[in-house]
């Protein structure tokens, strides 16, 4: 893990990058695919989910929920990426969604840097280190 200040700017320019996003996606993708048939399951999307860290975003402090609603959300989350309700999420359907998620995380974060503890190989993470890269040249 490390620290870095990112902005919405970052993580748009790296949804933006449509190679480097698709490579990303391809790759994280068949990282979750574990038994890889193409199409990921609701357990394989589960690692994903709970990497999403829904429930410890509130300013850092630990919420406290029971496993049923903890379940109920990841569900709900899973069927947002389930796009045509075929109980599986293809390689468009991941991709959609994470854009999308993305996406309405800029807008969220807006053009205020802020500090966050990023995970090595998270979304973010590699959205800064693209941007590092591309403003080193
Ligand atoms: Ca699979
Ligand atoms: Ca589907």
């Amino acid at each position: 893990m490390s620290v870095e200040v990112l902005d919405g700017a970052t993580i748009l320019s790296f949804v933006e990058d449509e190679e480097a996003f698709s490579e990303f996606i391809a790759e994280r993708f068949n990282n979750l695919d574990k038994d890889h048939d193409g199409i990921l399951s609701y357990s394989e999307m589960l690692k994903e989910l709970q990497g999403l860290r829904v429930f410890d975003t509130h300013f850092g402090i630990d919420v406290k929920t029971d496993p049923n609603e903890v379940s109920r959300v990841y569900s709900s989350i899973f069927v947002q990426f389930d796009r045509d309700s075929n109980g599986t999420v293809d390689l468009e359907e991941f991709k959609q969604e994470m854009k999308e998620m993305m996406m309405a995380m800029a807008n969220g974060l807006g053009f205020l840097p802020i500090q966050m503890v990023l995970e090595e190989n998270s979304f973010l993470k590699k959205a800064v280190d693209r941007e590092l890269k591309y403003y080193s040249i």
